[in-house]
């Protein structure tokens, strides 16, 4: 493989930071899973609008490949080599009344972590072996949660075409074909492996072997983000309890996207400020104090739809759960109150 020719105007972070010379030392090193770097960066090479473009293999893409993840990492999370990730899943650290208790601006919070099974590659190295291991194990644990978080897991493999819309559509179920995971390696052999676990209410939700092998969510109308956070750590007590994570001293939660890094989690509400947004600047600079990341309504690379933003974290590495959501939550606030004030009402 010889060094990928960029567009001039390739923004992300691959372009920003891949230099021939790193190449060349890189090109040839492995890591013990058989992961090269061509696969590291070929998902930003096919996809050059990518904001990121490059996924790793297992924890050992991210020691082998540094030079080209770390300085991605401090980019992104702002979070620097010689820097400890901290863990803190305290509900009770969390200070989070209902920043919308009339309703009017959230339609639904959710919160989401993403986690992979300890000493297995990671999704874009695993081998098909692999990912269905990974599958009867983490459905073994699923299977052993009661009350509220007790459900069912329905594999992809089988799923009616029908009822997998329904469940894309309404925020629930991951899409299919995307192109960046396609050229990651995180699409093979689909879609057996796949699927999503549902409690009765869909408050609490994982999916299985997407981009990470778990995606552990909590979700509800509303923005009650406080109880959909504690909801969130006990699943994840329990998911763990049966389920070894895959996790470092030094990046926290390994995931195979170097975004979701450490916390791997997003907390996010979805939310209508029709005032505000008309004012992209006002709107995007409150988001940027906040560290917060704007996304559509159908998720990431999607468009808003009838004035209806995903508003959540940025930062996942350097900083607490506790941290993250709280980042979340302060934005939020701020954005109602900018909202009211547009509209005369505050
Ligand atoms: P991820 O959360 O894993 O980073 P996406 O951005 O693709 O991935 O979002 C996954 C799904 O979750 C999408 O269907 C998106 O609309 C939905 N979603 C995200 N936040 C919320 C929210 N606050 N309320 C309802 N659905 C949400
Ligand atoms: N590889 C994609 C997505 C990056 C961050 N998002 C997720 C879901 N990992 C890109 O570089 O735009």
């Amino acid at each position: 493989m010889t060094y990928p020719t960029f567009s001039t105007d390739c923004q992300s972070m691959l372009c920003r930071f891949l230099t021939p010379e790193m190449f060349e030392a890189l090109k040839d090193v492995q890591t013990s899973n058989g992961f090269t770097l061509e696969q590291a960066i070929r998902s930003g090479v096919d996809n050059p609008d990518s904001s990121i473009g490059v996924y790793a293999g297992d924890e050992e893409s991210y020691i082998l490949y540094a030079a080209l993840f770390d300085p991605i990492i401090e980019a992104y999370h702002g979070f620097h080599p010689t820097d400890a990730h901290r863990s803190d899943l305290d509900p009770a650290k969390l200070k989070a009344p209902n920043p919308d208790p009339e309703g009017e601006f959230i339609l639904s919070t959710r919160i989401r972590v993403g986690r992979n099974v300890a000493d297995l590659p990671l999704g874009p190295a695993i081998t098909r072996e692999q990912r269905d291991e990974v599958e009867r194990r983490v459905v073994a644990g699923l299977e052993t949660l009661t009350g509220d978080l007790a459900g069912t897991y329905y594999p992809l493999t089988g799923m009616s075409p029908e009822t997998q819309r329904a469940l894309i559509e309404d925020h629930f179920l991951f899409k299919e074909g995307d192109r960046f995971l396609e050229s990651a390696g995180l699409n093979r052999d689909w879609p057996s492996g796949r699927g999503i676990y549902h409690n009765h209410d869909k408050t609490f939700l994982v999916w299985v072997n997407e981009e990470d092998q778990m995606r552990i969510i909590s979700m509800q109308p509303g923005g009650d983000i406080a109880e959909v956070f504690r909801r969130l750590v006990r699943a994840i007590a329990g998911i763990g309890s049966q389920v070894p994570f895959a996790r470092s001293a030094h990046l926290g939660y390994l995931t195979s996207c170097p975004t979701n890094l450490g916390t791997a989690m997003r907390a996010s509400v979805h939310i209508a400020l029709p005032k505000l947004t008309e004012d992209r600047e006002r709107f995007e600079a409150i988001c940027a104090k906040h560290h917060l990341q704007i996304r559509g309504v159908h998720g990431e690379h999607s468009e808003s739809e009838g004035g209806v933003y995903d508003i959540s974290n940025l930062r996942r590495l350097g900083v607490t759960e506790v941290e993250a959501v709280q980042d979340m939550v302060d934005g939020v606030v701020e954005l109602i109150a900018e909202e009211k004030r547009l509209r005369g009402t505050a």
